[in-house]
């Protein structure tokens, strides 16, 4: 299989993490894919332009994030990242929790990043808002997550690095005690350390 991959996105970062945590890390080829670079060809691989994108063995496609990671999981149903019954969707909708962390997070790096006459003060507020409501969330069920290791983990620790590399000014760790300390251990896991995201 190949990855087409990039080292600082958080979305390839919580493919690889899945990947390591299901044994299959040695499987994954990576193809640096520079998305932003004019010539990219990722739109042949992925119509949105967007990276992650898991080119199979037959050639076939697979993207995003969430449909990877499934995949992943898939092919080593034994180590319980995607689980069975009421526990998946718990897993499912906390991944989707965390990549919603993401999308805000880059957005509004974008939105920041923009000539200051030209940003919307009301958006970038709207998606600090959206940050903060969701890691509120993370810290009410933080508590409970150190039993089985689900792919709804894995994608809350990847929001919590990604915030760690690209808003590091911003202490998200203050009033979310349970969330720190969870991530203060997860961190630490070989999946994530070796992982770590390199400008
Ligand atoms: N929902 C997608 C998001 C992927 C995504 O936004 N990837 C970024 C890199 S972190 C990207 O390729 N951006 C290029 C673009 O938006 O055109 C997923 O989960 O895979």
């Amino acid at each position: 299989m190949k990855l087409r991959y990039g080292p600082t996105s958080p979305f390839v970062r919580k493919v690889l993490v899945v990947a390591c945590e299901a044994g299959l890390e040695g499987r994954l080829e990576r193809i640096a894919t520079k998305v932003w670079a004019p010539e990219s060809d990722i739109g042949k691989d992925n119509p949105l332009g967007k990276i992650p994108a898991l080119i199979l063995d037959d050639g076939s496609v697979l993207y995003d994030s969430p449909v990877i990671c499934a995949y992943l999981a898939s092919l080593n149903p034994g180590a319980g990242l995607v689980p069975e019954g009421k526990a998946r969707w718990q897993a499912l909708k906390l991944e989707a929790l965390a990549d919603g962390i993401l999308d805000a997070a880059i957005a509004r790096r974008h939105e920041s990043a923009r000539a200051p006459e030209r940003q919307e003060p009301a958006l970038v507020a709207r998606y600090a808002k959206v940050m903060a409501r969701a890691l509120e969330a993370l810290e009410a069920e933080a508590g409970s997550w150190d039993t089985a290791l689900t792919i709804g983990q894995i994608a809350a620790g990847v929001a919590c690095g990604y915030l760690d590399f690209r808003f590091g000014h911003e202490d998200w760790r203050e009033g979310r005690p349970r969330l720190a300390a969870w991530y203060e251990r997860f961190s630490q896991r070989p999946s994530m350390q070796a992982s770590v995201p390199k400008e």
